[in-house]
């Protein structure tokens, strides 16, 4: 496949009849020189040696940092709608779990795929994604549960990032599910674990393919000290660590991450205050997945008001996966974020930008339009910033500048 990014034409120049989110009274200006960003401010204050540059115009739209979308699990093959009847009929996302369903049925889809066919079928969702915004995003591996699938996803992952010139951060969540040829057996959790502690991480990461570990840390998955395990491999290999916390029961696991300096928990519906004080210490951000939250029909809401009063960022993502959140756009879980858990629509957008780029550790380069950061924002026609979280459904973007390119646009 011919990369997509060879056509997107440089943003270079100064960006004009734009109206900066942080300031969406004034008209402001951009200026990006290679692909990164030289200057930000008002275009009243605008240098008079940029003034000449090649002219942008955007037409009075509104203009925020691109967006990151800090969990998803893109690459698998398949599609579980099937569930989603079940579910209808009355079953709980762990009895479909318990009937073959859930997890390993996109284990088996994921494993009877290649590489180009996972492509092929990720690529279409990569696509929704990045047009609503989207500059980086991460992609987990943990539908091939073997070294050998594993790995298969985890190329396909830096593939598509290298494809539609986005940037991906690429996690390896081998502690997803017990694969089903260990489901019979006595240690089947114990001698799994052991295989993804020993062999498949250690390998994936001298391949390069791991940017950070995670681990679903659940009564349906993997224990407290099956977690810490893996999290002592990834530590020894200088890879940090991320954790599925307390989505479904109050497991510890999030003070156990904050303990390793993870760099986010995620889900977190049965966070305790322990667990909260913790990341508060450890400058862990929570990672917010009301898509997940509502295709489940959970009741049980993530603590918002506790984490905000003790100053714990907050980050919104798709979650993105074939069972509990095939999600296509992170503006809709803007909009879910302040609906039904009560984010401030400052708080959501900060979310998929600032907060969600640390939950990545790239609040070095994206999630912020700043001086010496590459150029990753996105015009929008909106009148105000509270537009993007009030409309769901809508799709509201004039242009998006990405990694110093205009993937979306272009005659911008
Ligand atoms: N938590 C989730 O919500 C997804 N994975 C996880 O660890 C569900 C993944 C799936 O059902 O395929
Ligand atoms: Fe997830």
């Amino acid at each position: 496949m011919k990369p997509v990014i060879n056509e997107f034409p440089s943003a270079d120049g100064l960006w004009s009849g734009i109206r900066l989110a942080t300031d969406a009274n004034v008209e402001g200006a951009i200026v990006v020189a290679q692909g990164a960003i030289r200057w930000v401010g008002a275009r009243s204050a605008l240098p008079a040696e940029f003034a000449g540059l090649k002219p942008h115009d955007g037409g009075g739209a509104l203009v925020t940092p691109g967006l990151v979308d800090c969990h998803t699990h893109l690459v698998y093959g398949g599609q579980r709608a099937n569930e989603f009847a079940m579910r209808l009929a009355g079953a709980t996302y762990e009895e479909v779990a318990k009937a073959g369903g859930g997890i390993v049925s996109s284990v088996r889809a994921t494993r009877e795929a290649d590489e180009d066919t996972l492509f092929a079928q990720a690529a279409p969702r990569l696509e929704q994604l990045l047009a609503d915004g989207v500059c980086a995003i991460e992609i987990k591996s943990g539908y091939g549960l073997s070294l050998e699938h594993e790995r298969k996803q985890l190329r396909v992952a830096r593939r598509l990032g290298e494809a539609y010139g986005v940037t991906v951060r690429t996690t390896f969540l081998g502690a997803h599910a017990l694969p089903p040829e260990y489901a019979g057996r006595a240690n089947g959790s114990g001698d799994y674990i052991d295989l993804v502690c020993n062999e498949m991480l250690p390998a994936l990461a001298a391949e390069g393919l791991v940017d950070a570990v995670d681990v679903f840390c659940e009564r349906i998955a993997f224990s407290l000290a099956e977690t810490e395990q893996v999290f002592k491999v990834a530590k020894a290999l200088g890879l940090p660590v991320k954790l599925h916390a307390e989505q479904l029961s109050d497991m510890g696991g999030a003070a156990l991450a904050a303990r390793y300096g993870a760099l986010s928990c995620d889900h977190i519906e049965h966070l305790s205050a322990e667990g909260i004080e913790a990341m508060r210490r450890s400058g862990t951000v929570a990672v917010l997945l009301p898509g997940a939250y509502y295709t489940l029909r959970d009741t049980h809401l993530p603590p918002i008001a506790a984490l905000r009063a003790a100053g714990v960022p907050m980050a919104v993502s798709t979650d993105h996966n074939p069972g509990t959140s095939p999600a296509l756009s992170l503006l809709l879980m803007v909009n879910m974020a302040c609906t039904l858990f009560r984010l401030t629509v400052p708080e959501a957008l900060d979310g998929v930008t600032v907060h969600a780029a640390r939950a990545l550790g790239l609040q070095d380069t994206h999630g912020a339009i700043a001086p010496g950061m590459p150029a990753n924002f996105v015009l929008w026609n909106v009148r105000e910033a509270a537009e993007l979280a009030y409309w769901f459904g809508q799709q509201p973007v004039r242009a998006v500048v990405r990694q110093g390119r205009i993937a979306i646009g272009g005659n911008a």
